[in-house]
């Protein structure tokens, strides 16, 4: 029998590689996203499964919706990636992140509950709930310590799952994610600011990129390998929590660098704290900036994963390393820029 699964989140950079490599392994795919004024599915479209799948419009903040969502579809899996997911939005909008990430979690448990689905819930938990870091490096033992009110958001989430795992038998299980990028993150978060704007100046623009905190250090692995992950912790048949990440770490320089090397551009630093920036030693241009507006009131300034349980239980690994990603992000937005490549995420 063909396995049902419902993905919320479904157009977000997680949930379109989840959707696409879940329909290729011939899961029945349904897609939640959530209705707007146009209804965004450019990732779905650009992977090319928008066809394939079946897409439902539902505000997963909305009790009743996700009740009926789950009453008609009675999967077997239900993933839920759909969040505000953007830490330093969650600065200026605590309520509706809340709102977002941690009413949906107990919309999708409860109504699991109340009609007694048997189903393998997937809660999208992330590194940033480590947040200021109390042992090094971070696995599933690590305490946390969140340090924004997403990470806030996220632990409640995290602990909701724990607790209806443990009070009602129920299948559900949290993955601990450290940061992932791929050719389709969206362009707030650092990764994707950087390779769009260094494609932008690569092809003549001459406004430098402006940045916050360069001394920030993250464990970047890519999407795809990450969407992998989540489905062995789906499928296994013991309910645990695990840890996916690289074990390896670079500073947001570090990753300004590379980058820029890849984007043909000989990068010099200069300068300390606010008066930072970045030259271009062949033609001097100024490639970034530091602009106050984007450090953030509380930061997470280090985060570095353990992925030895899931390495050891479920035998996943990161197959990409942060240049190779750094290098595919930088080719896919110089294509963007040229035109042979047509991708709008925001549609
Ligand atoms: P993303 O690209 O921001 O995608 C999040 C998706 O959630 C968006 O498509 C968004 O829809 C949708 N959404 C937001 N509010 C909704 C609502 N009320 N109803 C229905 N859908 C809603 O995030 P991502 O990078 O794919 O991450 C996926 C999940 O993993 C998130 O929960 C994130 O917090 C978590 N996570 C991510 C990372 C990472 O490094 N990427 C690491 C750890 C954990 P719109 O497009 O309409 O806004
Ligand atoms: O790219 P970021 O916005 O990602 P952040 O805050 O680590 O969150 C991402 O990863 C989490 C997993 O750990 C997810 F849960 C979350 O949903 C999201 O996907 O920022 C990375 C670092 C931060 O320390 C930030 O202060 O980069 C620093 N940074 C420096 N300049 C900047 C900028 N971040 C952004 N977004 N924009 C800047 O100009």
């Amino acid at each position: 029998m063909t396995k049902k699964v419902i993905v919320t989140g479904a157009n977000g950079q997680d949930g379109a590689y989840l959707c696409q490599s879940l329909f290729k392994k011939g899961y029945e795919v349904h897609a939640c996203i959530r209705r707007g004024s146009t209804t965004k599915t450019g990732r779905l479209k650009f992977l090319d499964i928008i066809d394939d799948i079946h897409i439902h419009q539902v505000d997963i903040t909305d009790y009743i919706s996700v009740m009926n969502l789950l009453k008609s579809i009675r999967p077997q899996q239900v993933y839920n990636l759909a969040a505000q997911s953007f830490v330093q939005d969650s600065f200026n909008n605590p309520m509706v992140t809340s709102k977002i990430n941690l009413d949906s979690v107990m919309n999708m448990l409860e109504a699991i509950k109340t009609l007694e689905i048997d189903v393998k819930f997937y809660q999208a938990s992330t590194s940033e709930m480590f947040g200021d870091v109390l042992s090094d490096p971070q696995n599933e033992d690590t305490p946390f310590n969140p340090m924004s009110p997403y990470a806030i958001s996220k632990c409640c989430a995290h602990y909701l799952v724990k607790n209806y795992r443990i009070a009602y038998g129920m299948q559900c299980v949290s993955g601990i994610l450290f940061n992932h990028e791929s050719e389709l993150r969206g362009r707030e978060f650092v990764t994707r600011k950087i390779t769009s704007g260094l494609a932008r100046l690569a092809s003549g623009d001459t406004v430098s990129i402006k940045l916050g905190n360069c001394d920030s250090k993250r464990d970047w692995g890519y999407a795809p390998d990450y969407v992998e992950a989540m489905q062995l912790m789906v499928e296994e048949k013991t309910n645990s929590d695990y840890v996916v990440s690289t074990n390896t770490i670079a500073s947001v320089r570090e990753f300004f660098t590379m980058s820029a090397l890849a984007a043909g551009f000989k990068p010099v630093i200069e300068g300390e704290g606010l008066n930072e920036r970045c030259l271009d030693a062949t033609t001097n241009r100024i490639l970034y900036e530091i602009d106050k507006k984007y450090y953030r009131p509380s930061d997470v300034s280090y985060l570095k994963g353990d992925y030895s349980k899931i390495q050891n239980d479920l035998g996943w690994r990161p197959t990409h390393d942060l240049p190779a990603i750094s290098e595919k992000m930088i080719k896919f937005d110089l294509k963007l820029l040229s035109g042979s490549l047509s991708f709008d995420y925001t549609i």
